[in-house]
């Protein structure tokens, strides 16, 4: 049996790790996460729903995007989407966090503001395949509701959508001004920095009619970008620009992702150890652990806490706790360049860990 993926061509980090797996060439089916799917395998395995799910052919399941990458990676021959360089890969592990959990602001905003009845009708198409168009349409728009009503949550509210349209374009434009001179992230290879961008910019604002039409306009180069990086099953391997350099032209994208998204962490981490100190015989976490104000564009708005994507900041700050010498000092000085020097004595505490598909306190 080959690896099978159960995801959906509407989902976002679904389209992460089949543009991955893609390229590794990984042998891999797809089924599709409809209704029955999510009864019978998703459900019984997680113990909750949630795609993308990968089954390896010796059955074992694995779910969360960075670790179904990762497992592949320990498992399967080839290239990797790590760089050896050092402050590459820190950059590379920064851009992948920024994608995967602050572009999924801009994701969510242009989905459920351009895009909503063929949302609807995608999210029908999905779960009921079998039905006939107009009750998938109808059973869509209640399977929808969920994903629609978490708009607030992620601080998506008529205050912040002008500051969240203002920001995507500007990181569209950067991001398509660097593609003029390197086809990926880090040259002629995709990164893992580049799949963490391709969720949010492929599945939604690629795929998502109005959300296309906006990156071709704005970004067409991010466009092709998102159309290489998901193509066909390949086994074309690239190579990462030499030296460990991290090209000029990601600076503007990886100041965004210091000056935007690393402060909102920040304060997530407090609250997370605010909620610590309230909650302290718990031993896993909630989804949420409460509200707080984050910032957008200079605009403030209320927004959950969600603890999820510090363990995502714990590999970035792993992979920084574990140079030395001038490797550290090259990555002190990246992480000063771009502002974001306060990630050089930053510590997840308690840390955090996953185990059976669930975000706890590591031991
Ligand atoms: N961090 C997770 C996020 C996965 C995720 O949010 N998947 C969405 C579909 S694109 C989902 O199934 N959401 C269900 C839910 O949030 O309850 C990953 O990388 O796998």
């Amino acid at each position: 049996m080959s690896y099978q993926l159960l995801g959906a061509p509407l989902s976002l980090y679904s389209g992460k790790v089949r543009g991955y797996l893609r390229w590794k060439n990984v042998a891999f089916t797809e089924v599709l996460s409809n209704r029955e799917v999510y009864e019978k395998e998703i459900v019984p395995r997680l113990g909750y729903g949630m795609v993308p799910v990968l089954i390896t052919p010796d059955d074992e399941t694995v779910q969360d995007t960075t670790e179904i990458i990762d497992y592949l990676e320990a498992h399967e021959p080839g290239p990797s989407v790590y760089p050896q360089g050092p402050v590459q890969k820190l950059a590379a592990l920064l851009l992948e966090l920024f994608g995967d959990e602050w572009l999924l602001i801009s994701a969510m905003h242009y989905r459920w503001a351009y895009n909503e009845d063929f949302a609807y009708q995608e999210f029908g198409n999905t779960a009921f395949p079998d039905l006939p168009s107009d009750e998938r349409y109808a059973r869509g728009k209640k399977a929808a509701e969920k994903f629609k009503g978490s708009l607030p949550f992620l601080g998506i509210t008529p205050k912040t959508v002008p500051a969240i349209e203002q920001t995507y374009e500007a990181f569209l434009r950067a991001f398509d001004t660097h593609l003029a001179s390197h086809p990926f992230l880090f040259g002629t290879r995709p990164s893992i920095g580049d799949y963490g961008l391709l969720g949010p910019l492929y599945a939604h604002n690629y795929r998502d009619p109005a959300s296309g039409e906006i990156m071709e306009r704005i970004a067409p180069l991010v466009a092709d970008w998102a159309r290489r990086c998901h193509a066909p099953q390949h086994s074309l391997s690239g190579e990462f620009v030499s030296d460990d350099e991290v090209p000029e032209t990601l600076m503007p994208i990886l100041k965004m992702s210091a000056t935007e998204h690393l402060p909102m962490l920040q304060d997530c981490l407090t609250d997370l150890q605010k909620w610590v100190s309230d909650n302290p015989d718990a031993s896993k976490l909630p989804r949420i652990t409460g509200f707080h104000k984050y910032k957008i564009g200079g605009v403030e708005e209320d927004r959950a806490v969600f603890p999820y994507p510090l363990w995502m900041l714990q590999r970035v700050l792993d992979h920084f706790a574990a140079l030395q010498g001038a490797d550290k000092t090259a990555a002190d000085d990246l992480l000063k360049r771009i502002g974001a020097e306060s990630l050089i004595t930053m510590n997840i505490t308690p840390r955090l860990t996953r185990e059976n598909f669930k975000l706890v306190f590591a031991q």
